[in-house]
């Protein structure tokens, strides 16, 4: 039989059947992914063929059908082990706000270059709209004129209030979608939003707990009664840029991509070299100093191969 994997916890997996039956499964014997080394050899979203043992609620994975592409995260900084969080994911929504806890736009552009770097759309969704002041209502303005001109939609929401939930329901249909995003921003309440009936357990985050503990919970999928899923991501706070060089960072930001053909040496690392069409355009404003910061702050990181 085939199935999706909607939650993989260590040995046991939980496989939906295409009929919508879930099923409690182990893998069958050992599985190597070429290439990567990773602490999961199966994921959320692995699509897969598993027997169920006659007589019994349980069954064996027997085949990983080729992912389209997944997203990791590393197992500890340093590590060159990976965790595979989630797989064959259409599109990756980031949801973050500038409430509490503020999302930086340095997370917000690392995020946008590891989805651009597994091939995975990615989008916006800045929530707790309904607490803004006019302060933050400027600077949502800001914020937002900076993504979109980049590429990149921006939906603004509030999952408490209900504001904008249709447009999202009406852009998620159909999709398996990844929502990513700092604890505490509000995914586990924007899913509730969505479908009134999964009531999952959302938190009240302390100042105390602001710091933000390392959580270990795992990703879940969850099926949307109007088609489509969402892959829930909690306490995630880095992804692994790994599988890409430091050459390609600039390709991972669209509005570089689009001048960096201009620049006079092919090499060009957009930082010092004369006639660059990327710092041109950034002088020209039609490249933003946050987001060119950002792309130096990548390159500045000290775990490059
Ligand atoms: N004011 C406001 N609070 C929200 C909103 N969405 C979530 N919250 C609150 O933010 C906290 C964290 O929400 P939760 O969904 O658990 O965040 P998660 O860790 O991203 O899943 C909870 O106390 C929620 O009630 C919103 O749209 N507006
Ligand atoms: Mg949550
Ligand atoms: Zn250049």
């Amino acid at each position: 039989m085939e199935g999706i994997v909607t939650k993989s916890t260590g040995s046991w997996s939980t496989v939906r059947r295409n009929d919508g039956k879930k099923f409690n499964c182990k893998l069958k014997g050992q599985f190597r992914i070429k290439g990567i080394k990773t602490t999961n050899p199966i994921s959320v979203g692995d699509m897969v063929d598993f027997d169920i043992l006659p007589f019994e609620e349980t069954g064996l994975i027997t085949k990983i059908f080729p992912r389209s592409n997944y997203i990791i995260r590393k197992a500890t900084k340093l590590s060159k082990i990976s965790h595979i969080i989630a797989s064959n994911i259409d599109q990756a929504y980031l949801i973050v706000t500038l409430a509490e806890p503020r999302t930086s736009m340095g997370f917000i552009d690392r995020f946008l270059v590891t989805a651009e770097a597994y091939h995975i759309p990615a989008n916006l969704i800045f929530n707790k709209i309904d607490i803004y002041n006019d302060e933050l209502k400027k600077l949502h303005n800001k914020i937002t004129n900076i993504y979109k001109p980049a590429g990149y939609k921006c939906f603004s929401v509030s999952a408490l209030r209900g504001d904008n939930i249709e447009i999202i329901k009406k852009v998620i249909k159909e999709k398996v979608n990844l929502f990513a995003g700092h604890s505490g921003v509000g995914k586990s309440a924007l899913i509730n939003a969505i479908e009134p009936e999964f009531k999952i357990k959302t938190k009240y985050i302390s100042s105390y707990h602001k710091k933000g503990k390392h959580t270990t919970t795992f990703a879940e999928m969850y099926e949307l009664s109007f088609g489509g899923f969402i892959i829930d991501t909690p306490g995630i706070k880095e992804f692994g840029l790994l599988d890409f060089k430091k050459e390609e960072v600039a390709e991972r930001f669209p509005e570089m991509r689009k001048y960096m053909h201009g620049c006079r040496f092919n090499n060009c690392t957009h930082v010092h070299e004369p006639s660059c069409a990327v710092k041109i355009a950034l002088e020209k404003g039609l490249i933003s100093l946050s987001r060119y910061n950002s792309y130096l702050s990548i390159l500045n990181d000290d775990n490059w191969n």
